[in-house]
């Protein structure tokens, strides 16, 4: 089964959007395996964020994205990578459509709330990069038949 990486980032948690962000996930129908509350070290938020080291905007990402905790998590489920994505909306809040987390929640493109995974490759790199593999959960809901 597909797993993404999803981190409601600083301005998320500072905001007590945990909780909504998580119940829109839940309501989907996705299946949480993993999720903490952790502050980035500046080396980590490099790393997660390497593609972008050429940008002008590298730095301010790095401190913005170590400037207070996160709260990372582990999704399971169906085409979770893109259908997480489309749930998120464009990088751009002002691009976002309104019932998306950006088009709802956020208003600049550097505090855009919630980050998620991209591809299946940039999954697989950033849940190692955040989870030991013995903090990820492989359980069954009996709803799972269902939904
Ligand atoms: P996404 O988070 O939608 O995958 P991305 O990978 O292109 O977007 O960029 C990573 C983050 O960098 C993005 O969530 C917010 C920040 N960012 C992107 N473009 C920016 C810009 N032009 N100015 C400032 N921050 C930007
Ligand atoms: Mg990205």
């Amino acid at each position: 089964m597909e797993k993404t990486f999803l981190m409601v980032k600083p301005d998320g948690v500072q905001r007590n959007l945990i909780g909504e962000l998580v119940t829109r996930f839940e309501k989907k129908g996705f299946h949480l395996v993993g999720a903490k509350l952790m502050t980035v070290t500046k080396e980590l938020a490099e790393n997660h964020y390497g593609e972008h080291k050429e940008r002008p905007f590298f730095g301010e990402l790095v401190d913005f994205i170590t400037s207070g905790p996160v709260f990372a998590m582990v999704w399971e489920g169906d085409n979770v990578i893109s259908t997480a994505r489309t749930m998120m909306g464009a990088t751009n809040p002002k691009d976002a459509n309104p019932g998306t987390i950006r088009g709802d929640y956020g208003v600049q493109v550097s505090m855009n709330v919630i980050h998620g995974s991209d591809s299946p490759t940039s999954a697989e790199r950033e849940i190692s990069l955040f989870f030991n593999e013995n903090e990820l959960n492989e359980y069954t809901k009996t709803i799972s038949k269902w939904v």
